[in-house]
């Protein structure tokens, strides 16, 4: 009769390190492995698709952004500024976004999963390459939601102090706990009185990081 409550503590022993054991936890720290849940969203990298207007489709429309207002793709080389060898001195590919007439936005968002179990604070950053004519405007944006009404949103408007360079427009908002989807978003304006925008923008990134 001894063998068998040692079989039974076997068994439960095994339970504890097999069976009931809690969902694994990455080497990151935080994100489940649970085979349901979807692959943890992976920081410091780009999580935007199209990043830097590269695909465009034949009827003017841009794959992975959503557009609103006057705002189109463009080919370096077509006009004087940014040339070509502008855009491989800054590693623009082939094409850039610019404004037309009047001002416009390309916004982007992306899922956000697999950190809301964290005990640290993570932070998502907004960054684009812009440039054009002197007193013309480009405003980044991140909107962070949940499945609730929650949302955290933060902006930053700068206005050109140099015609024909790039810059570089850089927007950052921490994670909130119960993010699930991130909004990116560059809108390019004209100068005050302009009548037509002057201003490009190329190479957009969003990435999430630990500060
Ligand atoms: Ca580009």
């Amino acid at each position: 009769m001894f063998r068998y409550p040692r079989a039974t503590s076997a068994f439960l022993l095994f339970l504890v390190l097999f069976g009931a054991a809690p969902a694994a936890v990455d080497a990151a720290g935080g994100a489940p492995l649970g085979t349901n849940a979807p692959a943890a969203t992976p920081l410091d990298q780009n999580l935007l698709g199209n990043p830097g207007f590269e695909q465009v489709a034949a009827d003017g429309s841009i794959p992975q952004w959503t557009v609103v207002g006057d705002v189109q793709v463009e080919t370096f080389g077509t006009r004087p500024w940014p040339s070509l060898a502008y855009a491989q001195k800054y590693d623009g590919g082939k094409r850039y976004l610019a404004c037309g007439k009047g001002p416009g936005l390309v916004r982007q968002t992306v899922a956000f999963d697999g950190w809301n179990q964290r005990s640290f604070r993570l932070k998502a950053r907004l960054a684009a390459d812009f440039g054009g004519t002197i007193g013309h405007k480009i405003r980044v944006a991140i909107r962070i939601t949940g499945n609730s009404s929650d949302a955290s949103f933060q902006e930053k408007l700068r206005v050109l102090d140099i015609t024909g360079h790039y810059k570089r427009a850089v927007v950052t908002l921490g994670v909130p706990i119960w993010a699930e989807r991130i909004e990116a978003t560059v809108e390019l304006l004209p100068a005050d009185g302009a009548a037509t925008c002057q201003m490009v923008a190329d190479t957009v990134r969003l990435w999430v990081f630990r500060p």
